[in-house]
């Protein structure tokens, strides 16, 4: 299904896989070049939209730190081995260490970049499943997790999230997403700005909730700071103002959600007066935000990684669900609405088992068959059975992604064999015994088999790969079947079922899942071959009213499982009601995303590191001129930030649009480790602010970790 290699110049229509915004673009090549990467025009999805990233994939593609051949490392340094070879190898020692120190030794963590490869999300798992271990980690555990937990509990699977129907909206709420630098999450939004432009042209509103103000708050209709962590006291209060000011109107969404007035008594403690402190809101803001959402004609509240990926993130993202189901803006034009995604992975996907399983050490639930990532690190070092002996990594980097980086660094050092699925010698990646490395994105057959489920619209794409394999190449499912054949193999079990995969392939799977689909195009059903024919996609419309379809229980009813979210309610008041919070020495740390960033892996490609800040590139920490003038640091001068785990210097950054009292500071750098090779990365190394998160502090409903509201302190560095 590839193109042939032409010495003549060739346009191929493909999607470009960075973030979730699913541009399509137009690239160029010639022979094995890439000329150029714009936007696809006539893509009916992004209409042309492509962010300065699109571009990066060129550099991807042509970095001569990328690795192409499987690496073996040895007392001499890497060695180049063949596919063969490699995965022979790898496949031998996870199953010794299965056989020398159980199941349980081996683990797995993937990584954000999956998500975007059908190959990894439909035969991955049968790889994980020839392994067995429950040893499961990702990145979803410093991501998603609340929201896949409040979609599971409510709607009874874990991926039927809701999205913001952004083009019909009239009131948007943004609490802790700023899609203007991340080009929108959970909600798959090509363009934007235009959008949010679109519903101010429209005489909507968008209003962001936000510890800083952000390039979405920049351009928003109103800004509002709120203190980290604090979104779930904001939240009860908007509820509790609801019933007070008598603006419930669920409408239909009481018939399919029968408890849903339930929640009066359990918000009734949370007045706009009793938390406006806490939050840094006053309650007449608090007051005027729910009238303003209750007089728009629709409106719809968003919360993302803000919201998500602190102490109480995954009631706060219940909240924001329940706060759209008592607008009556569930499931409504303009309010939040589910996807009819073309390829619908959901009927095949699991459901979400919650708590099945603890983790060995610190008791921690799974959720969907992963751990919380933030317990990796004493899974490897605790000893005793089940402790993690070999690491299988795939598309990640969880030295500088997830909380306390640095001890996870050395636990990785201590490991007895480690495997990374990944192109680039990283972090974490210099930590493998073997690196088996995967083509690119433009080099691999692509049906977004995940973020058309995230989508604004429903649409669908087929792009085959830009470049035909090469001989020596393999692409990441070919590795995870490889993987998997070999250990069944050596376990002693049949095999036969793999001959069908091979032939099959991701694509084959995609295919049979289009025509089983709910769409026709021009009267005929769609499928791959169909969209072959159509290389810019098709547009399948708006999203639809969906209930009681969209709802996975069997009684067809929205569970609004208090049992579950409410008894966290008691570990909020103690946080912040019982607890005396009396040092004014800390800052509140937060994250945030630059538009030329991917979490940790586009630092090897100049065009998008190239910055003023002589060789810090973008990782600085942004405080409130009060904030600098109480602890004496000027502008651009090295600060030193502790944390209880560690600490980190990098320059100062003092600006207006950060909340007095908090910091913020950049994920995704600190390329100065030994051993690796990434040249560019290494000169605009930067420092890691994962080696001030704190792998103890968690959301404790979900395991989430807790990236936002850190606290930490800061002084002058004296050198
Ligand atoms: N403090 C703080 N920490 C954060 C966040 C934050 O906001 N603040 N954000 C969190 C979030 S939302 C996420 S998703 C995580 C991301 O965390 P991770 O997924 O652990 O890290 P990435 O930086 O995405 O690393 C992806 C790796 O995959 C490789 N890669 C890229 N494409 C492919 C491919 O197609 N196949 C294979 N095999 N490898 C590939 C890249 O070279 C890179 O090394 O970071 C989290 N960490
Ligand atoms: N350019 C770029 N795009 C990306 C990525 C990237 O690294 N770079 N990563 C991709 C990934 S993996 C993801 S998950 C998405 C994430 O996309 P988004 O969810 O939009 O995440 P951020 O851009 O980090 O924005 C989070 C916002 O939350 C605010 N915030 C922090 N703490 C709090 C809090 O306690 N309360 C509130 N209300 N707000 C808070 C921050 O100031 C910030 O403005 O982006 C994706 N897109
Ligand atoms: S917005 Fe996202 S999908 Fe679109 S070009 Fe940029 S990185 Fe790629
Ligand atoms: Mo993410």
């Amino acid at each position: 299904m590839t193109a042939s290699i032409s010495i003549e110049e060739q346009k191929h229509y493909s999607t470009c896989t960075l973030c979730e915004a699913m541009c399509g673009i137009e690239v160029t090549t010639k022979e094995r070049e890439i000329l150029s990467i714009v936007g696809d025009k006539k893509n009916p999805f992004s209409e042309g939209h492509v962010c300065p990233k699109a571009m990066a994939l060129k550099d991807l593609y042509e970095d001569p730190d990328r690795i192409k051949t499987p690496l073996e490392k040895t007392d001499d340094g890497w060695r180049e081995i063949s596919w063969d070879d490699a995965l022979d190898k790898v496949a031998l020692n996870l199953f010794k260490t299965q056989q020398k120190h159980g199941i349980e030794s081996v683990a797995t963590y993937l990584g954000n970049p999956n998500a975007h490869n059908m190959g990894s999300i439909l035969f991955g798992p049968y790889f994980y499943r020839a392994l067995k271990s429950h040893n499961r980690y990702s990145a979803t555990s410093v991501d998603q997790l609340p929201h896949h937990i409040v979609s599971r509990k409510l709607f009874g699977h874990q991926s039927q999230i809701p999205i913001p129907d952004i083009d019909h909206t009239q009131y948007f709420m943004i609490i802790g997403g700023n899609p203007l630098a991340s080009n929108g999450s959970i909600m798959t939004v090509p363009h934007i700005k235009r959008r949010l432009k679109a519903i101010q042209g429209r005489d909507g509103k968008v209003v962001v909730i936000d510890p800083k103000k952000s390039e979405t708050a920049d351009m928003s209709t109103e800004h509002h700071f709120i203190k980290p962590g604090t979104d779930a006291l904001l939240m009860l209060a908007m509820i509790n103002t609801l019933f007070k000011a008598g603006k419930i109107k669920p409408g239909r969404l009481a018939d399919f959600a029968p408890s849903l007035l339930d929640i009066e008594s359990y918000v009734a403690p949370y007045t706009a007066e009793r938390v406006a402190s806490k939050t840094g809101m006053t309650a007449s803001q608090i007051k005027q935000l729910v009238d303003d959402f209750c007089a728009a004609e629709s409106a719809v509240c968003y919360g993302r990684m803000g919201a998500s990926v602190q102490a109480f993130g995954t009631l706060t993202q219940y909240l924001i669900m329940v706060f759209n189901m008592l607008t009556g803006n569930l499931d409504r034009r303009g309010g939040m609405m589910f996807t009819q995604p073309a390829a619908d992975l959901l009927p095949h996907a699991g459901r979400g088992s919650i708590g099945n399983f603890h983790t060995r050490v610190r008791k921690l639930p799974a959720f969907a068959g992963e751990f919380p990532v933030s317990a990796l690190s004493e899974e490897m070092t605790t000893p005793g059975e089940g402790q993690i002996k070999a690491m299988v990594i795939g598309a990640g980097n969880p030295v500088l992604t997830t909380p306390n980086g640095q001890q996870l660094d050395k636990a990785f050092a201590n490991l007895d064999f480690v495997v990374a699925i990944d192109f680039f010698m990283t972090e974490t990646a210099r930590h493998a015994d073997i690196i088996l490395p995967p083509v690119t994105a433009l080099e691999r057959d692509h049906y977004d088999i995940v973020f058309h489920n995230f989508a604004i619209r429903n649409s669908t794409k087929y792009s085959p790969a830009i470049f035909p394999a090469d001989a020596n190449s393999k692409t990441d499912w070919q590795i995870y079947l490889g993987l998997a054949e070999r250990l069944d193999k050596l376990n002693g079990l049949p095999t036969d079922k793999y001959r069908a995969l091979w032939e099959k392939q991701p694509v084959g799977v995609v295919d049979d899942m289009l025509k089983m689909g709910r769409y026709k195009h021009e009267g005929k059903p769609i499928s791959i071959s169909l969209l072959l024919d159509l290389p810019h996609g098709i547009d399948l419309g708006p999203l639809q009213a969906d209930l009681p379809d969209a709802i996975f229980h069997n009684d067809k009813k929205v569970d609004m499982s208090f049992d579950y979210f409410m008894p966290d309610l008691t570990r909020l008041d103690t946080h912040f009601f019982e607890t005396e919070h009396t040092d004014d020495q800390s800052l509140q740390l937060i994250g945030r995303r630059h538009l030329k960033t991917n979490n940790s892996w586009l630092h090897n490609s100049k065009r998008m590191v190239k910055g003023t800040n002589n060789g810090w590139s973008r990782c600085t920490a942004q405080i409130h001129p009060e904030d600098a003038v109480k602890f004496s640091i000027e502008d651009k001068q090295i600060i030193n930030v502790k944390s209880r785990v560690g600490q980190i210097s990098l320059p100062a950054e003092i600006t207006e649009k950060i909340m007095p009292g908090v910091i913020s500071i950049p994920h995704g750098w600190g390329h100065s480790k030994k051993g690796m090779r990434l040249q560019v990365a290494e000169q605009y190394a930067g420092v890691s602010v994962n080696d001030l998160t704190d792998e103890m502090v968690i959301d404790e409903l979900s395991g989430n970790a807790v990236l936002n509201g850190v606290p930490v302190w800061i002084e002058r560095s004296v050198s």
